[in-house]
């Protein structure tokens, strides 16, 4: 079992030069700038603010690690935030390419995405990275509290065949609000550390 309340903030990078080199196992959290991975972060280790959250999208910049005994756990800067400039654009793209592509242990990613909108583009083109590098992950349909429970789950399939997510790859949904599927999603996640 993982005790989430040892969790402790441990770095930020801003570039990928920056970032720790790394062999401990890590567990990522990626997906559109907003989606609610800082929240669903801070809902696991049953923190209010440990993990920053703004109302305004593009609030995470930087690629923050937590640890947990020894273990990280990776909020990652949200993709797809549009006023942002060409620089950021390219600063974003070198820094998730040095995550995703450095030698590291990634246990799990997790791929967040809104289960009220349909699958955007760039979620399409995430997930298809993460397959293109052999990352394993599942998926959190985020904002579950805004649908009725048949509504999410109906919405959920549709987005995994608007994703092409195959069927051995598994979801979940999830409210960081209302605290629903959290459970869940710890399961998928120590299933994959084998605990
Ligand atoms: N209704 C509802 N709102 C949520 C939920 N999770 C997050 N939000 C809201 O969505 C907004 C963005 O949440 P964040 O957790 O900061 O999202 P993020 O993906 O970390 O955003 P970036 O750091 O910009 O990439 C905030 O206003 C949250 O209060 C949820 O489960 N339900
Ligand atoms: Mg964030």
């Amino acid at each position: 079992m993982i005790n989430y309340n040892l969790v402790k903030f441990t770095m930020s990078a801003g570039t990928a030069e920056q970032l720790p080199n790394n062999d401990r196992p890590e567990i990522a959290f990626v997906g559109r700038s907003n989606v609610g991975k800082s929240s669903l972060m801070n809902k696991l280790f049953g923190r209010k603010d440990l993990v920053k959250v703004s109302s305004k999208p593009g609030k995470t910049t930087t690629i923050n690690f937590f640890a947990i005994g020894g273990m990280d756990f990776v909020d990652l800067p949200g993709y797809g935030y549009a006023r942002v400039n060409a620089t950021e654009k390219q600063r974003w793209d070198n820094l998730m390419d040095g995550y995703f592509e450095g030698e590291r242990n990634i246990k799990l990613v997790v791929a967040l995405v809104d289960i009220r909108h349909d699958a955007s583009p760039l979620d399409a083109q995430m997930i298809g990275y993460l397959e293109s590098l052999g990352h394993p992950y599942a998926i959190a349909f985020t904002k579950a509290d805004k649908l009725s429970h048949s509504r999410g789950v109906a919405q959920a399939r549709l987005l995994r065949e608007q994703l092409c997510v195959d069927e051995s790859v598994r979801s979940v949904l999830v409210s960081s609000l209302k605290g629903t599927g959290i459970d869940d999603l710890k399961k998928v996640i120590e299933e994959r550390l084998n605990f």
